[in-house]
């Protein structure tokens, strides 16, 4: 019978023959060079390197206190699932997709709030894949204290999770790892070198771990997030939202303007923002634009044109600045896709109007069947949080990781009454878009604009959004 860490040596062996783990120059992600490259999605076209794993995984969790099982999307799904059939311990997984957020839940799987899961990882840097998945995990009353990663690349992840309250189980450090390599000849001394000064360079320090974990926008309240707050329109609504404790956002979407006006000043006590979509106004003349913003500055909430730029920058230009809507003038905050690049937020910085201006970028939609993909959405926020003088926040459905908790997340598609219209639109409830999808800034049109009483349906939608934020800064 082999000991645990013969059985360990060998697998690390199979991996290294599997390719899963490389030695040489190699660039990663955030454009640093590693002589170490762990891929192992490699893994999945070797059944009997898997089945090996999960034997030496079940060792550590058949000890481990837990009731579930989550594997971090994607290279962990399968090795969660090798897990879970071994012990017959039942999973749930996480999605990741950000399309279609409207339907699906973020939490697949059976499951009962108070549970304990146990998450499973592949390869651990910084820890923060498993602190998103135990994010979305907590917010479905999913408890989750333990973690169990193949390789722990000793970086900083396991301090940065145990600062959060999760403890990391790992099979193999990276040095256990080089180690047994060496022992078998797979590598020679000078790379057992070249990792030891690389790990001793590039620990992520204390600093700028705790800098993440106070950061996080979710479990901070919007008078700290004002602070990071870069752009002046957003640090304005953080500080109309505190002092008018409202999240709300009313869509006016009415094709009358004197109806616009009415809805502006009824709805007006109860709102940060009024979003128009100022092309759909039949009788629409600019003479509506003075009394809006007299209404705005009464009551003290944000006006919004949801033009959705979307083309070149000079044709953005002319349409931000010029023509009758004349947007620029009126509308301190406007949305933008970002489909066209950076191009329409140059655009949209360099036009003449307000001084005060800022922009919502679309990440996702509510709309069922986009076609936007993950790698778009990933993009999306990263021109966000190069943009932050100018991007107010952004417009999605899931509490999608803003690196600058200033940023904004903007989430329509907000209904009590019903769950879809008939032309693709869904909805959510105000404490979920909340409390499970991240929103801070929540869009309400028709659930407000065909109400009997649009007041009153406001004042509704107002509390029940502000106490689903009180929760969440709470927890
Ligand atoms: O509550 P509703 O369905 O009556 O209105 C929702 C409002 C509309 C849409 O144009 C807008 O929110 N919207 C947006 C925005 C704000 O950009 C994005 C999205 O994905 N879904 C969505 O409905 O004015």
């Amino acid at each position: 019978m082999k000991s645990f860490e013969e059985k360990l040596k060998n697998f690390a062996k199979e991996l290294f023959e599997a390719n899963a783990i490389k030695f040489g120059e190699y660039k990663t992600k955030i454009g640093v060079m590693t002589p170490v490259y762990c891929d192992l999605r490699v893994i999945v076209s070797y059944p009997k390197l898997m089945d090996t794993l999960a034997d030496l995984l079940i060792v550590k969790v058949e000890k481990m206190n837990v009731e579930l099982l989550c594997g971090v999307p994607y290279t962990a799904l399968p090795i969660a699932t090798a897990v879970s059939l071994k012990l017959l311990k039942p999973m749930v997984m996480r999605r990741k997709e950000a399309k279609d957020y409207g339907t699906k839940k973020l939490i697949e799987g059976i499951f009962t709030a108070g549970q304990t899961c146990l998450i499973v990882e592949d390869v651990v840097t910084s820890g923060s894949s498993i602190l998103e998945t135990a994010k979305d995990l907590n917010g479905v009353g999913i408890k989750c204290t333990d973690a169990i990663v193949l390789l722990n690349r000793e970086q900083g992840g396991e301090h940065f999770l145990m600062k959060n309250g999760i403890k990391m189980h790992s099979l193999l450090t990276l040095t256990q790892m080089v180690g047994y390599l060496r022992e078998f000849g797979c590598v020679d001394d000078a790379v057992v070198e070249q990792v030891k000064s690389y790990l001793a360079n590039t620990q992520i320090d204390e600093v700028s771990l705790n800098e993440t974990i106070t950061k996080d926008r979710l479990g901070l309240s919007f008078l700290d997030r004002a602070k990071y707050a870069k752009n002046p329109v957003s640090q304005e609504l953080f500080k109309i939202m505190s002092s008018k404790q409202t999240t709300l956002c009313v869509a006016a979407d009415l094709t009358n303007s004197t109806d616009i006006l009415n809805l502006a000043e009824r709805v007006g006590p109860h709102i940060c923002a009024l979003k128009t979509h100022i092309d759909i106004v039949e009788d629409f003349h600019p003479n509506m634009l003075g009394p809006l913003q007299e209404i705005a500055n009464r009551h003290n909430f944000i006006l919004f044109e949801d033009r959705k730029f979307c083309d070149i920058g000079k044709t953005v230009e002319y349409q931000y600045s010029k023509g009758g809507g004349c947007i620029s003038s009126w509308a301190n905050l406007v949305t933008a896709h970002s489909l066209l690049g950076k191009g329409v937020l140059d655009a949209i910085k360099g036009s003449e109007g307000l001084q005060k201006r800022g922009v919502f970028l679309l990440a996702e939609t509510s709309a069922a069947g986009s076609l936007i993909t993950e790698s778009y959405v990933k993009s999306t926020l990263e021109m966000a949080e190069e943009y932050s003088d100018l991007v107010a926040g952004i417009v999605c459905q899931s509490p999608l990781f803003l690196k600058n908790p200033g940023l904004i997340q903007l989430t329509p598609g907000v209904r009590i009454d019903i769950k879809k219209d008939d032309l693709g639109q869904q909805y959510n409830s105000p404490a979920s878009i909340v409390l499970e999808r991240g929103a801070d800034i929540a869009v309400v049109g028709r659930g407000i604009t065909l109400a009997k009483d649009p007041e009153v349906a406001a004042a509704a939608y107002k509390k029940l959004l502000w106490d689903a934020y009180l929760q969440r800064i709470k927890e």
